[in-house]
Order: structure tokens, then C-alpha cells, then sequence
């Protein structure tokens, strides 16, 4: 099972560019894991009918599924049109933000970085491909962004009714964050 993960620089430059330190400083799991990150690697082919995928929707209680493709288009008109409320979804997911809620994405397609942050504030980012499924628990700060691929195809699973309303940073106020801050501190 393998998920790789590092710490990021600190550069302006593109957001879909990896964004290593260098040298490159890695993230094992079990520190995602203290963060109350978790992750399970699936076969991305027959997500229609997994058995192992069933088995942990049953496990979690993850009633809710949806699945969205996000393409950026390579079209000269990509800031127009249609396209303008993707991107402006994509603005809103790259921004900093927490939800009340866990957030559970399988990648069925493609890839995609969560960057996340850790006890001491600094980011963390997670490199999905097809057949990775990762959980971030309620209150974590974090952020969504496509790579240089310009391409994912999301599952979206959720415990009943999703709600996916983003609060953004900060929001240090809410009980879910402070509830989540304190968990932390049992490591
Ligand atoms: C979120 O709110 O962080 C997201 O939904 C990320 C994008 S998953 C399609």
C-alpha cells in the first residue's frame, strides 16, 4: 500500500506543479494517520461493483456516493461559457478551508493532490491517483487541486444527507475545529 506524500515549498508558482521542497521531504502514512488521515488503495476498474468497496461504505456508514469529473479544458475560452463555474468550484476548492464533516474522495481516474495541514501549521501535500480512496477528518484545514494533468474523476461518499459546505480559514472558532485540534494532541 503505498501513498505518497511531502512536505511543500513555499513558492507562488503554479498550483498544480508537485511543489517538493528539495530535497524532497516525505510524509510517511502513519504521520497522516496521527493527523486522522486515512487511505485505502482499491481497484479502480471495478468500482461498480467492489466487493472490498462495498465492504467499507457497509463498515463506515458511507450511505451517500456521487461522482464528478473535473477537466480543466484546455480551450482558449476555458474562462468562459461553461467552464466559468468550474473554475470558479476550483478556486473555492484550492482555498483554504474545513468542513463539519469528513471528506471521503476515491479517485476513479486520473489524479489529484489534497493538501493538508499539519500540528505545526505547515502544508502537506497528498498525491492521488486512480484507485486511491483517502479520508480527512472534520476540522482539518485543507485544500483541492488538479495537477498538471488537468484531469480527475472523483467519487464523492458521504454518511447520510452530504453537506458539502467549505468554511474558510478562519474558522478557528467552530467546535468541530477545536474538537479536532484536541484530538491531536492525544499523539
Ligand atoms: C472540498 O470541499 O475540499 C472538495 O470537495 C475537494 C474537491 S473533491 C471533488
Amino acid at each position: 500500500m503505498t501513498l505518497e506524500a511531502w512536505y511543500m515549498d513555499s513558492s507562488e508558482e503554479d498550483q498544480r506543479k508537485p511543489h517538493r521542497l528539495n530535497p524532497n521531504q516525505p510524509v510517511p502514512l502513519k504521520e497522516l494517520n496521527q493527523l486522522g488521515v486515512f487511505y485505502w488503495k482499491l481497484n479502480a476498474d471495478i468500482y461498480e461493483a467492489d466487493p472490498e468497496l462495498e465492504k467499507i461504505r457497509k463498515e463506515q456508514g458511507y450511505t451517500y456516493m456521487d461522482i464528478l469529473s473535473i477537466r480543466k479544458d484546455t480551450l482558449p475560452d476555458y474562462e468562459t461559457k461553461n467552464s466559468v463555474r468550474l473554475s470558479l468550484q476550483l478556486k473555492m476548492f484550492f482555498t483554504e478551508h474545513l468542513h463539519l464533516d469528513d471528506e471521503i474522495r476515491y479517485i476513479l481516474d486520473g489524479r489529484a493532490y489534497f493538501d493538508i495541514r499539519d500540528k505545526q501549521d505547515r502544508w502537506i501535500r497528498i498525491d492521488l491517483g486512480k484507485g486511491d480512496l483517502i479520508t480527512l477528518p472534520a476540522g482539518i484545514y485543507h485544500r483541492f487541486t488538479l495537477d498538471e494533468t488537468d484531469y480527475t474523476k472523483v467519487m464523492r461518499l458521504f454518511v447520510g444527507e452530504p453537506v458539502w459546505k467549505a468554511y474558510n480559514r478562519p474558522a478557528d472558532d467552530f467546535e468541530i475545529r477545536q474538537k479536532y485540534v484536541a484530538s491531536l494532541k492525544a499523539f
